[in-house]
């Protein structure tokens, strides 16, 4: 039997989540030189990239007498509001610069509805629509998933489960990841992703 079609997926490595950046994770630069080496040794290499409109509603700019990190209803359910980063076109919105994002086979961008918010790499947060990620691991006969990056508990995290819950075998690299960590999100996301079937290394 041939071994499963194993990928790297690379979430968010982006100078807005890294120190300095608007949504800055502590460490988040840390795990650059890391994920450059495991990119060596992946089958296949897929980067994310949140790339938000610059009214997007998942910034608390877009709402009156919003605060950063409030949550909020949308009509796909809460949604924390998130100071603005990742602006389409913007610095923060680049890649690190130590990233090895020559190395990656396709750039999956997420976020771009203004109107929905997209922490997965699968599902924007109405849970309903696809980006199209599932399709292309389908049809490149990909069934094992690696994830690293930013951060752990929101993008690392929606992403993990929705991957796992396809069906597929999911790892996430605990060591190549960092969280924001939002009242208690990191520990929530750690049993999230076990419960799933995630197995975190
Ligand atoms: C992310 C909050 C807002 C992430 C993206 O990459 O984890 N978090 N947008
Ligand atoms: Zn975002």
């Amino acid at each position: 039997m041939t071994p499963d079609r194993h990928a790297l997926l690379v979430i968010d490595v982006q100078n807005d989540f890294c120190p300095g950046g608007a949504l800055g994770v502590d460490g988040g630069d840390e795990i650059v030189a890391g994920i450059n080496d495991r990119m060596k040794d992946a089958g296949s290499v897929i980067l994310t990239q949140d790339w938000h409109p610059a009214d997007h509603r998942s910034f608390a700019s877009a709402h009156e007498k919003a605060q950063p990190f409030d949550v909020t209803e949308m009509p796909y359910g809460q949604q924390v509001l998130w100071p603005d980063h990742c602006v389409q076109g913007s610095h923060g919105a680049e890649f690190h610069p130590d990233l090895a994002t020559d190395r990656g086979h396709l750039v999956i961008r997420k976020g771009f509805d203004p109107a929905i918010d997209s922490y997965s790499a699968f599902f924007e947060n109405d849970r309903m629509t696809p980006t199209g990620l599932h399709g292309y691991l389908q049809t490149r006969g990909i069934r094992a998933l690696t994830l690293v990056g930013l951060a752990t508990d929101f993008c690392v995290n929606f992403s993990a489960v929705d991957a796992a819950k396809l069906g597929y075998g999911v790892t996430v690299e605990l060591s190549l990841c960092r969280a924001i960590d939002l009242d208690g999100s990191y520990e929530r996301a750690l049993s999230d992703m076990k419960d799933a079937g995630v197995t975190l290394t």
